[in-house]
């Protein structure tokens, strides 16, 4: 079965500008439990005392969730990581020449010897930590390099190796670029050595496609997805977590456990503790999301949802919805009269013409119509003016 990797609270506060206290964090963390995520990426604790407390917290608050620390190659940062309590360990380090003599003055040989070094020393503080080893920036560095060290850490403890696409450098499709290919290369490569890892993915944005890379991978039988609540992330952030289990559940063979209802709640907490607001039109969870609007739309969706919906809202706890403006016709107003108590007056037709034309006139101050709050007295005006020309 496919698992979640949920980084919201690591790679999403690498979002500029976003901070999450710790005991936002463990609200944030116990949304994604409810959700039904495999493991939460914390945060690596070197950065800050307070991810370090953030992690403890999240760790002892009983979650069914695994809970995971990150880390750069170096036993210190593990040891400050183990003491948080954690059940997995993302480690990550690079593997290309270029990036490890620039940053470290290394060569590789060296590079994966420490990454030997630290894993060992990882794996016998803990027997059951689940080890993932990263070589940074995947996709983009010598595949025999990611091989020789995937190969050294695998051998050394480690549980899963992750491909990261750290600058969305890949495409679907394409012969070469694809993680589709990079996944199937791995696997076999690593299966020649009777290594059998979990591998995983992390797909960052910057092409708009990390979304479409990751369903690449579930297409090569990737075992772990990397996600974040709204996207967040460095840059273009990576693949939304919303997104991902929407496309997922009409996908996965199994039967799986889900559970989308809470996913408004989270997206909600994390839209108001981030200061980002969720984009009307965000597939899943935007305000307009289900909301039906042009005439000939909601004309159909009155006869059948089915029409112009291919989601059924009632997975995410919630219901379609009508919309007003310019683009409205009759049905729209008899549905928002029905909406607001007021159906005895949908068989005045006159009176119903009446709103049609307001409404259209209101719209062009461009900005959505509240049904609700405006509707019962541009209904009043409308009737008052019927009254007064007659
Ligand atoms: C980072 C880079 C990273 C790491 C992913 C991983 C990436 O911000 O440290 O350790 O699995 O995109 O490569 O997020
Ligand atoms: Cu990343």
């Amino acid at each position: 079965m496919i698992q979640i990797l949920d980084s919201t609270l690591r790679e999403g506060e690498q979002t500029p500008g976003v901070y999450f206290s710790p005991a936002t964090k463990l609200a944030i963390a116990q949304f994604l439990d409810l959700v039904g995520v495999d493991i939460i990426e914390v945060g690596n604790p070197v950065v800050d005392r307070e991810i370090a407390l953030a992690i403890t917290q999240i760790a002892n608050a009983g979650l069914k969730a695994k809970i995971g620390a990150h880390c750069l190659c170096r036993i210190d940062d593990v040891n400050q990581a183990l003491d948080c309590g954690v059940n997995f360990l993302g480690i990550f380090f690079s593997v290309s020449q270029q990036r490890l003599q620039q940053d470290y003055n290394i060569g590789l040989e060296s590079a994966i010897e420490k990454i030997v070094e630290v894993i060992t020393y990882a794996r016998k503080q803990k027997d059951n930590l689940l080890i993932r080893y990263t070589p940074e920036d995947t996709v983009r560095s010598p595949l025999e390099n990611v091989i020789e060290a995937a190969i050294a850490a695998l051998k050394a403890g480690a549980n899963i190796i992750s491909i990261a696409d750290t600058t969305g450098y890949t495409t679907p499709f394409h012969p070469i670029r694809s993680l589709y290919n990079y996944v199937k290369t791995l696997k076999e490569e690593l299966a020649k050595q009777e290594l059998y890892p979990q591998i995983e993915v992390h797909c960052h944005n910057d092409r708009g496609l990390a979304l479409a890379n990751a369903l690449d991978a579930y297409r090569a039988g990737v075992n772990i997805i990397d996600v974040t609540v709204m996207g967040l992330g460095e840059r273009a952030g990576i693949v939304d977590l919303a997104e991902l289990l929407i496309n997922l559940i009409d996908t996965v063979e199994e039967k799986h456990c889900w559970e989308l209802s809470y996913l408004q709640e989270l997206y909600d907490l994390v839209s108001k503790h981030s200061h980002i607001s969720i984009f009307p039109h965000h597939p899943v969870i935007g305000k307009n999301a289900f909301t039906h609007y042009a005439g000939i739309h909601v004309n159909a969706v009155a006869k059948d949802e089915a029409l112009y919906q291919s989601l059924n809202p009632e997975i995410l706890g919630t219901k379609s919805s009508l919309a007003l403006g310019i683009q409205s016709g009759y049905t729209a107003i008899e549905l928002a009269l029905q909406q607001i108590g007021r159906s005895e007056l949908i068989k005045d037709k006159e009176l119903v013409a009446n709103i049609l034309f307001k409404i259209k006139e209101i719209a062009k101050r461009g900005t959505p119509i509240n049904i609700e709050k405006e509707l019962p007295a541009i209904v009043e005006s409308c009737a008052i003016t019927k009254m007064i020309t007659k």
